[in-house]
């Protein structure tokens, strides 16, 4: 399909190593992922659901051992340890080459090759970067058609350049033990083996278009970041564009499709959705910042999603999907996971593969769950009843916001907005979050994750924040920075906020500020909104009493936070900029006065 040198020899290198007994080009037809789906469905990778219900939909089923990310697995391999920093994973690449290559030796034999060419963005585009994933799993590479630019025209647009990241995953034996997800950013290289699943095996998604991608964009002056992309639509026509990161799992996707209250509706507002999980940034001529969502589909939390919480991403499922760890219906030959509804399958399989039982369904026993709580849809982003004309605009959206935000049940209130770029970027420096499904480990534990990209930075996460600062120069008519949190809770562990589409609440406060339209408090931590200036029009058991509590900035917890994040950014090491350290400085002196 090519005659650029570059991708022949690296090929041809690759195929010495893994030894496949085929090599096949994916060319973005849909004839051969036709034939792709057919053959997946002849060896049980995938399973064909009814196709009067959900039209050219699909089930997959990792293997038990591979249903989420793998951070400890996870590794940044520069030539210096220091530029991977203290809080990647490092190795040495030669060291990582070596024992990768033994793991990916032979590991194709038996097994067919293919070889993806995919563009992160508009195929040509001034901003779009190719990457080529070689890959022994079917399922990838449908995944791969539906999250990225895929086929000839991507190697078509690369040409004879050198220019593109080299991928290469391999399944090899699924074993937990030698799963190994592994980037060289001074080699534009991945390597992922021994993994299945969505986060460790789709390459241009986390592994290139976060971490190499977040490594080029500090050489050439634009950011790669872990956010969402919406457009909050005026009455009069106007639109305003606000990119927020939030970690895995804390409602990325819900926010960027949300479906504005009632009242709202009413006047003419609307919410468009340009991406849901990955921004890449750059300074506009006009000096604003402008952003793209690289990506070209959703992988989205499955559980959870229903009617209520996010009945675009549920409409964006109904065709053309692939379903990964819920529960199968057998009678119907459709899905389920918790949270879609009342009605679980009474004739089911879970996602181990097993009969599912769910009388036996206990909500507070995860391991009683017919679907993975990581379970996952892969469904196209033109799909969204709610995709933003400018989706695939390669200009992007000029942001007028940046929103932090995790998963806190105290101390962070509903929003507050910081002073300057500078305490912008030390907010979102001191993000925190209870982990998620996501990522294997524990879940609901509180910890730092800077900007939601701890586990997505490519290099040292002080020179990281360096960045952040250095950016914030270069950009005469920056964004304004903003934090919130969906997740507060009272005594009885009750969400005190009701979220999903009552956070376009919040969002049009924060817009307000951006225009120097509405006042505001001043609080340690930055302003805060006046609690009537927060619209509460039509929401049940919501009084301004509410919003006072959900704003209250409780000086206590901060200052205990304070130390925290001291013992953070040691941790983080010595290449933390003095500018944030001045920043919590100020913070503590604000909190003890
Ligand atoms: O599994 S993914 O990394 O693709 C999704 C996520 O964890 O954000
Ligand atoms: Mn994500």
């Amino acid at each position: 399909m090519t005659n650029n040198m570059y991708v022949k020899n690296w090929i041809d290198e690759m195929a010495a190593l893994t030894q496949p007994d085929s090599i096949v080009w994916i060319d973005g037809s849909e004839e051969q992922a036709e034939a792709l789906r057919a053959e997946a469905v002849k060896t049980g990778e995938m399973i064909k659901l009814n196709e009067e219900k959900l039209p050219r939909c699909y089930l997959h089923r990792t293997a038990v051992n591979d249903v989420a990310r793998v951070e400890g697995r996870t590794f940044i391999c520069t030539t210096k340890k220091e530029d991977a920093g203290n809080i990647n994973n490092w190795m040495a690449p030669a060291e990582c080459y070596e024992k990768l290559s033994k793991l990916f030796r032979g590991s194709m034999k038996g097994r067919t090759m293919y070889v993806i060419p995919y563009s992160m963005g508009v195929v040509g585009s001034e901003f779009a970067k190719i990457g080529i994933e070689l890959t022994d799993s079917i399922y990838v590479v449908l995944n791969m058609l539906i999250m990225t630019r895929a086929g000839k025209e991507v190697i078509d647009a690369l040409g004879d350049s050198a220019d593109f990241v080299k991928g290469l995953h391999g399944k090899a034996d699924i074993d937990e033990e030698n799963r190994y997800i592994c980037h060289f950013p001074e080699d534009n290289t991945i390597w992922s083996v021994n993994s299945g699943y969505g986060g460790n095996v789709l390459l241009g998604k986390k592994c290139f278009a976060l971490r190499i991608a977040s490594y080029l964009g500090r050489k050439e002056g634009w950011m790669a970041e872990h956010m969402l992309i919406l457009g909050i639509q005026y009455p009069d026509g106007e639109i305003k564009y606000i990119s927020a990161a939030f970690p895995s799992a804390c409602g990325k996707t819900n926010l960027a499709m949300l479906i504005p209250p009632e009242f709202l509706q009413k006047k003419g507002y609307k919410v468009w959705c340009v991406g849901d999980d990955i921004a890449w940034l750059r300074v506009g001529a006009d000096g604003r910042l402008w952003a793209v969502n690289p990506e070209n589909g959703f992988f989205g939390v499955a559980p959870g999603t229903n009617d209520k919480s996010n009945p675009n991403a549920l409409a964006t499922t109904m065709h053309d999907t692939i379903f990964t760890n819920v529960v199968h219906d057998l009678d119907n030959n459709t899905v389920w996971w918790e949270g879609l509804n009342d009605n679980p399958p009474k004739n089911a399989i879970d996602w181990k593969g097993n009969p599912w039982d769910y009388t036996k369904y206990d909500k507070k026993d995860k391991s009683t769950c017919g679907a993975h709580p990581n379970s996952r849809f892969t469904a196209m982003a033109t799909n969204c009843p709610c995709i933003s004309s400018e989706f695939a605009n390669p200009a992007g959206v000029p942001i007028s916001a940046i929103v932090f935000g995790g998963r806190r049940a105290k101390t962070a209130p509903l929003v507050y907005q910081s002073k300057d770029w500078q305490n912008g970027t030390f907010v979102g420096s001191i993000m925190a979050s209870e982990t998620t499904a996501a990522a294997a480990g524990a879940v609901g534990v509180v910890r730092r994750d800077p900007m939601a990209m701890r586990p997505f930075v490519g290099y040292n996460m002080g020179d990281y924040f360096a960045h952040w600062l250095e950016m914030g120069k270069r950009i005469p008519n920056a964004p304004k920075i903003f934090n919130v949190n969906w997740f507060r809770t009272d005594d009885e562990g009750h969400f005190i906020w009701p979220g999903f589409g009552d956070n376009m609440r919040v969002l049009l406060w924060i817009l307000a500020r951006c225009e120097g339209k509405v006042d505001a408090v001043e609080t340690p931590i930055g302003f805060v909104p006046k609690a009537e200036d927060i619209d509460i029009e039509g929401l049940d058991g919501v009084t301004i009493d509410t919003i006072r509590e959900l704003l209250t900035v409780d000086k206590e917890s901060w200052l205990e936070d304070v130390a925290n994040i001291r013992e953070f950014y040691a941790m983080v090491g010595d290449r933390v900029p003095a500018e944030l350290y001045d920043e919590l400085a100020a913070l503590e002196a604000r909190l003890s006065k």
